[in-house]
């Protein structure tokens, strides 16, 4: 490339990477956020029940995402029957983080352009900006045009997928809010600490996703892939579910376990291995040994 050339792709880069902030998303992320510190402080106010209550609902809209969003739908890494797709679309409407086809079609994304500006959480813009920024401003053009080139054509065919794109408001209003707010209620809770424990709980399901995108691709090891982002990050593989192996997994997407070892910090695996075992699991795709070794002897630190 020639000088006028690279000076003027940096102005366009510069330019492009302009934020314009969404203030409704800054506004709603900013009231959520401090609601939820309110209610940490006043935890102790609640019924155990509704404190175990808000816990159970954490998992469920965490398998939501790890077993349904990411490891069925956006990976393909194993197949699921049809009662167990649909438990897995009402579970990730729970976690209210985009409707199964868009959640899909964002991560697919970032696994083909990792680290660039048609990521949509592109790390190397910093923490902020990969943890919760990108959700507060408008996307970077890269990522539309180069989405646009993304195969859904699996999702399309998915009719659970797309019966969830379709009735996504009113799933969240009953799964992430009504019901979660109307059962503690059924024991003798109020109804302002059913609420508050509803949004602590979606707030801290979103901080540990966002986490795997900002904190796992920052700080750990990289035994796969020295090269990458992308790391190794027990904190998060524990508060993720399963989903802190960051480095394997950008090495191998297809793995089921998103990691090498099995059930180790990875309540996810657990859930599709007991779904496998009941049958509404199958074609579970795993990497083999001596791929991994050869791999890890070639790019791993
Ligand atoms: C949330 C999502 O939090 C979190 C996802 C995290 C992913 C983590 C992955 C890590 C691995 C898995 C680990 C899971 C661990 C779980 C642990 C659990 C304990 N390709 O978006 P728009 C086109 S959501 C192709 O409006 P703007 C397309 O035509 C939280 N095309 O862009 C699109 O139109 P349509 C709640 C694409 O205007 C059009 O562009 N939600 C692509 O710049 C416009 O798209 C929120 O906080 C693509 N990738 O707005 C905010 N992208 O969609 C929700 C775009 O009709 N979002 N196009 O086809 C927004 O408000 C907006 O999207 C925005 C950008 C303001 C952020
Ligand atoms: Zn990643
Ligand atoms: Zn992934």
């Amino acid at each position: 490339m020639n000088k006028m050339a690279e000076v003027s792709s940096d102005v366009k880069k510069g330019s492009d990477r302009k934020m314009k902030i969404v203030w409704r998303n800054v506004i709603l992320m900013f009231a959520l956020h401090g609601v939820s510190l309110f209610t940490l402080t006043i935890l102790h106010q609640m019924l155990t029940l509704t404190i175990a209550w808000g816990l159970l609902c954490f998992v469920i809209s965490a398998l939501g995402i790890t077993a349904g969003a990411h490891r069925l739908w956006a990976h393909k890494s194993y197949k699921a029957k049809l009662p167990l797709r649909i438990l897995l679309a009402l579970f990730n409407s729970m976690a209210f983080q985009n409707s199964i086809l868009n959640w899909a079609r964002e991560h697919r994304t970032h696994h083909k352009f990792s680290e660039t500006d048609a990521d949509p959480h592109n790390s190397n813009r910093g923490f902020f900006f990969s943890h919760i920024g990108w959700l507060l401003v408008r996307k970077h053009p890269d990522v539309a045009r180069k989405g646009k080139g993304i195969d859904l054509s699996d999702l399309h065919d998915d009719s659970v997928v797309m019966f969830q794109n379709r009735y996504y408001l009113l799933s969240v209003l009953l799964l992430c809010f009504v019901v979660p707010i109307a059962v503690p209620m059924y024991w003798g809770e109020t109804f302002l600490m059913s609420y508050l424990m509803c949004l602590l709980r979606y707030c801290l399901v979103l901080n540990c996703t966002w986490m795997v995108n900002s904190v796992a691709h920052m700080w750990g090891y990289r035994p796969y892939d020295k090269n990458i982002n992308p790391a190794e990050n027990m904190v998060v593989a524990f508060l993720a579910t399963g989903e802190g192996y960051h480095n394997y997994h950008h090495v191998f997407p297809y793995d089921y376990s998103t990691s090498e070892y099995g059930i180790k910090l990875n309540l996810t695996t657990t859930f599709i291995d007991t779904m496998a075992l009941i049958g509404l699991a199958t074609h579970r795709r795993k990497v083999s040994p001596e791929i991994i070794q050869a791999r890890k002897k070639r790019t791993g630190q």
